[in-house]
């Protein structure tokens, strides 16, 4: 799949909730490479900033052709500068009210089994699928698909200013 057409994809905003389009990556790669990936499309990975918008990406991990049980979809949230104090790609902390952050029972636990760095970067994970709680934390150097997100109207402010100026 080339770049030009994902951009266009992305550009039809196929995928959009509120004032927000999404890509649904179908690419598995550790999370810094799905945070390039996203960057690459003029996006991020996504932000989940409210429950109605953890609803709808659920509803379409859901719907979404995945390879194994265990699919899992990088989201832009990571504990990888200070352990224990999660942030969103944008800088913004997590708000850790219930209605804020939908981790799975027993998550996050930064276990060590797999990764002796523990886990730090989280995925929505299918099995979490049926009460909205879906978020794991894992090892960031897992390969996994990933949620890219980006404004529906581009930040770049041109067409107004222009014709005013003319
Ligand atoms: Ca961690
Ligand atoms: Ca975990």
């Amino acid at each position: 799949v080339s770049r030009g057409f994902l951009l266009l994809t992305f550009l039809s905003c196929n995928d959009k909730h509120g004032d927000k389009c999404y890509y649904f990556s179908n690419i598995s790669l550790f999370w810094k490479g799905s945070r390039s990936f996203c960057e690459d499309l003029g996006a991020d990975l996504v932000k989940i900033d409210s429950r109605e918008e953890q609803e709808f990406l659920v509803e379409k991990v859901k719907n979404f052709v995945m390879d194994t049980i265990l699919g899992s979809f990088w989201i832009g949230l990571t504990d990888s500068e200070v352990e224990g104090n999660w942030t969103w790609v944008d800088g913004s902390p997590l708000d850790s009210r219930s209605d804020g952050c939908f981790w799975l029972e027993g998550e996050p636990n930064n276990a060590a089994g797999r990764s002796v760095s523990g886990e730090d970067c989280v995925a929505i994970v299918k099995r979490g699928v049926e009460d909205l709680n879906t978020w794991n934390d894992d090892t960031c150097s897992f390969a996994h698909k990933s949620i890219c997100e980006k404004p529906r109207i581009s930040p770049v402010s041109g067409t107004g200013e222009l014709l005013n100026k003319r």
